[in-house]
């Protein structure tokens, strides 16, 4: 930071188009990206959230096959679950496109003409299992053989699982297809690689330029400059991927993580184009008032700090750079490690058709795993949605609304700033403080702090409720109640403001409620600055976060203990 942007651009990591989201997923790259362009929007600054999904690479072909479909099916079909299932949880993207569209390809192969015509990549021959049956190199994962070790039949191309030894692929006996056990031969075949280590003195000066990133990420690159950039391929021997755009390369694509990333800039492009402006990508990515936010897990930080900009740096136009690079840690489930594969995971679509978005949003941002791991429990779940959410927000913001539509017709009560009391005045000033400091604290990324702010407000609001007591005062003094709710009031279009981001479902429908005029998502702030007026008429509520009981939450638990007790 430190500069003056006119507008952010951010990106989330493309999800790959092989399964779908789960919980660890949205902790690290997603939820976090949606809380920091909504709370943009909502300050009114200019945002474009960009995101697809990354639909070549080994695996999907993988999985197509076992299927008996084509790649394409594969990835068109996930492509939509994901989707719906991102819309579900509120994913607030611009644009989310997908690799496999022409308009990636045309943009990734662009990219690559551009920095082989200035002769920046290195051409290589090596040596690769060739299926003479298939017509076709094989990736690593599909060759299996004797290990040159212990001798055990079923070793993987580089190692073996048994011995635990890894070697050279070469030297592998009897090499075949996991495909259709047809036996493979060694070939040579030519690779376009782009040679990092004459990059590393621009990238290493590049991530210097930008001690406010975070440690993690500043390690993790400083540990690849110490041991020096190595060349990276950026071409395979496959039939599923961007072709290479070079006569005589039949068979080649793009190594998946060198156009996945150029994916973020022609979704960019597509969404230029569906609004009319084909040309105005070109400002998002080129002008240098533009700050880029790539928001990732902890594994993808290589590809985004330093291949990436090395590739953007490379390309003779001037191609901003990411400004920042947020990657989180990860995300345990029930005190363990996530696996897709024994199914120990929780999935967005199967949590979506039971629970609502929000609390899981909630609990989501309140445990981000922003500086280490962290663990998600469907009882801390239960006792977020139920304690915090809840009890602290939603009571109040019932106990309010139905007050006043009992009491006073619905309408805000008669309140001026001139009557305050000093109990109405610390109660005002403690919520405007916090959300001061919960603006710092959204300025900086730091989510986790600024909801324990936001949670803060929530308490001062309740406490006020009680000690100003309008149901004691009803009886007794009834323009001193109406000041107290009017009072209230105020703390809640706050409480709105503050909430927004993390929990988007709830606070759109409080904000109608409370009848403001603004779109909360364009610069809905200002307006929710402002005192609301004694007159307005106020919306008719509902629970917003009802209570989750253990007969809800039991079942959840009992399936995971039950995929453990099973290993
Ligand atoms: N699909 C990896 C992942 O989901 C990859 C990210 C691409 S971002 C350009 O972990
Ligand atoms: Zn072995």
């Amino acid at each position: 930071m430190g500069k003056n942007f006119k507008r952010t651009l951010v990106t989330s990591a493309l999800p790959y188009a092989n399964g779908e989201i789960h919980l660890g997923h949205l902790a690290g790259a997603y939820l976090p990206a949606d809380i920091y362009v909504r709370y943009l929007r909502l300050r009114g600054e200019d945002v474009l959230y960009i995101c697809g999904s990354d639909e070549y690479g080994v695996p999907i072909t993988l999985t197509a096959e076992k299927q008996g479909i084509s790649p394409k099916e594969l990835v068109d079909r996930n492509h939509e679950s994901i989707k719906r299932s991102f819309a579900g949880f509120g994913m607030s993207f611009d644009n989310f496109s997908q690799t496999s569209r022409e308009i990636h390809t045309e943009t990734s192969q662009a990219f690559f003409k551009d920095l082989h015509a200035q002769g920046l990549f290195r051409q290589k021959t090596t040596d690769q299992f060739y299926s003479p049956g298939q017509n076709r190199f094989l990736a690593d994962r599909y060759i299996e053989g004797t290990c040159p070790v212990c001798g055990d039949e079923n070793a993987r191309g580089d190692e073996c699982e048994k011995c635990t030894a890894t070697y050279n692929p070469s030297e592998l006996i009897d090499p075949r297809s996991v495909l259709d056990n047809s036996p493979l031969e060694l070939r040579p075949t030519i690779h376009w690689f782009l040679p990092l280590g004459d990059w590393q003195e621009k990238l290493s000066a590049y991530i210097d330029s930008h001690p406010e990133w975070k440690d993690n990420v500043k390690q993790y690159c400083r540990g690849y400059f110490d041991s020096g950039l190595q060349d990276r391929a950026v071409t395979r021997d496959l039939s599923w991927g961007v072709p290479v755009p070079l006569p005589d390369h039949e068979g080649k694509v793009f190594y998946v993580w060198f156009d996945a990333p150029i994916g973020y800039i022609s979704a960019t492009r597509e969404w230029a184009a569906e609004k009319g402006d084909a040309e105005a990508w070109r400002t998002w990515w080129l002008d240098d008032e533009t700050r880029l936010v790539h928001f990732i897990g902890k594994d993808n930080i290589f590809f985004h700090a330093m291949m990436f900009p090395a590739v953007l740096m490379a390309h003779s136009e001037n191609y901003i750079l990411p400004d920042n690079v947020p990657a989180n840690e990860f995300l345990n489930l029930e005190g363990q490690k996530l696996s897709t594969s024994k199914g120990f995971a929780v999935w967005l679509p199967e949590y979506l058709a039971k629970f609502s978005a929000d609390p899981l949003r909630y609990t989501l941002a309140r445990n981000a795993p922003e500086t280490r791991d962290m663990n998600f429990t469907w009882e801390g779940f239960q006792a977020r949605n139920n304690n915090e959410l809840g009890n602290n927000f939603g009571n109040l913001i019932n106990r309010v609304f139905t007050f006043i539509h009992k009491y006073f017709d619905g309408h805000v009560p008669q309140w001026s700033e001139a009557d305050l009391t000093d109990l109405d005045r610390a109660a005002l000033d403690e919520v405007a403080a916090d959300r001061e400091k919960w603006t710092a604290q959204m300025a900086k990324f730091e989510v986790k702090a600024a909801l324990e702010t936001a949670f803060h407000a929530g308490q001062v609001g309740n406490r006020y409720f009680d000690e100003s007591a309008p149901f004691k005062s009803r009886k007794t003094d009834l323009e001193r109640c109406g000041q107290s709710l009017g009072v209230i009031i105020q703390i809640l279009r706050q409480l709105c403001l503050m909430l927004a981001p993390v929990v988007p479902f709830g606070m759109e429908k409080l904000w109608r409620w409370l009848g403001m005029e603004t779109d909360l998502w364009q610069g809905g702030w200002d307006e929710g600055l402002r005192n609301i007026p004694a007159g307005r008429t106020l919306g008719k509520p509902e629970i917003l976060y009802p209570r989750l009981d253990d007969e809800l939450i039991q079942p959840e638990i009992d399936r995971l203990r039950g995929l453990v007790a099973d290993d």
